[in-house]
């Protein structure tokens, strides 16, 4: 066993299948995938690429819910197990004191994170072209929107779950307004959630599975050998883009330097559920519970496009992955 410490909370009821016998992947899949089908919700066309936390006891979250009108939408959902979800079956609609930036054009590849007193909410928020839009609930019920926190474009907004240096610090990606064939990881940091400033770049896209262009995933999980950092890689095939996902650890105190990255890819798209459905070939995490007295690791990532999967491990496994297996 690994000395790896970790903050992680206490987790007895994370969702948890153990390792199949025979299997020497360091992740593995859920044998009940997909956990959310696209059409829990009859308005729904799909469900994926969706954000998860522990809340009193069971779990809640923020869903990606993409309407039969094709309208991408955020969707509130609860839990008691973290794998039969009840969504909300009308969108969120954030209050604000500023309608020129409440107005809501489309959402899409949420995240939650737990800091100091609340559960912020960060997206990809239309306004004039993607960028990053940042909110805030207690209850999962009434949400708050912020200021976006960059110009357009920009998309994978990734909160750190504390001040670093006193200052929030979020991960994000800047784009373009389409399907982006380029982009690198950034760090910026603020001191009140909503000037955003002191850019830093974190890393750029190396090759194979993940040489098109990368992005922050989950919440960072802080461990003694740095933050874990769990991203979506993109190769750019004959026929399109391939979605898979990598880890990499990054310096504690000044997240912007990578100090281990994987070379090959933890889960690229290989089941039926991540190769069909409406974008083939992605597997694209957005959330990641832990178990503060096992390790135990359930990452929750959209399939496809279309439908939320489920694959484990244990942190302190997924490090020493990492470090025996960087670039
Ligand atoms: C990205 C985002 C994701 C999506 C991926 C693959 O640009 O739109 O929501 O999963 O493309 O289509």
């Amino acid at each position: 066993m690994s000395d790896l410490k970790f903050v992680a909370d206490s987790l007895p009821n994370i969702p948890w299948e153990a390792r199949p016998a025979g299997c020497s992947e360091v992740l593995w899949r859920f044998s009940q995938n997909p956990v959310i089908p696209r059409n829990l919700l009859p308005i729904s066309n799909s469900i994926f690429n969706s954000a998860v936390v522990p809340y009193q006891g069971a779990f809640a979250g923020v869903f990606r819910v993409d309407h039969r009108t094709r309208q991408m939408t955020l969707h509130s959902g609860k839990s008691a197990d973290g794998i039969n979800w009840q969504l909300s079956p009308e969108r969120i609609h954030f209050v604000g004191d500023d309608p020129e930036i409440n107005i809501f054009e489309y959402g899409y590849d949420p995240r939650v994170c737990w800091i100091e007193d609340r559960y912020y909410v960060t997206w990809c928020n239309g306004y004039h072209g993607p960028t990053i839009g940042v909110g805030y609930t207690t209850d999962f019920e009434t949400f708050y929107q912020l200021e976006n926190a960059y110009l357009p474009f920009n998309r994978n907004g990734v909160l750190f779950p504390r001040r670093i240096k006193g200052k929030f610090a979020m991960l994000n990606r800047p784009s373009d307004n389409g399907h982006t064939p380029f982009g690198d990881i950034f760090y910026s940091e603020s001191p009140d959630m909503m000037h955003w400033g002191r850019h830093r770049w974190v890393m750029k896209p190396v090759g194979g599975w993940q040489s098109t262009k990368v992005g922050a995933g989950p919440i960072p999980i802080e461990t003694s050998e740095g933050w874990l950092m769990i991203y979506h890689g993109v190769l750019t095939s004959c026929n399109g883009f391939v979605y898979s996902f990598g880890a990499a650890l990054l310096d504690l105190d000044e997240p912007w330097k990578v100090m281990y990255r994987t070379a090959p890819y933890l889960l690229s798209p290989q089941t039926l559920y991540e190769c069909v459905g409406d974008v083939p070939n992605v597997a694209f995490p957005c959330a990641a519970l832990c178990d503060g007295d096992t390790g135990r690791l359930a990452i929750y990532y959209g399939g496809a496009d279309t439908v939320t999967c489920l694959a484990f491990t244990y942190v302190s496994e997924l490090v020493d992955f990492i470090k025996a297996n960087s670039l």
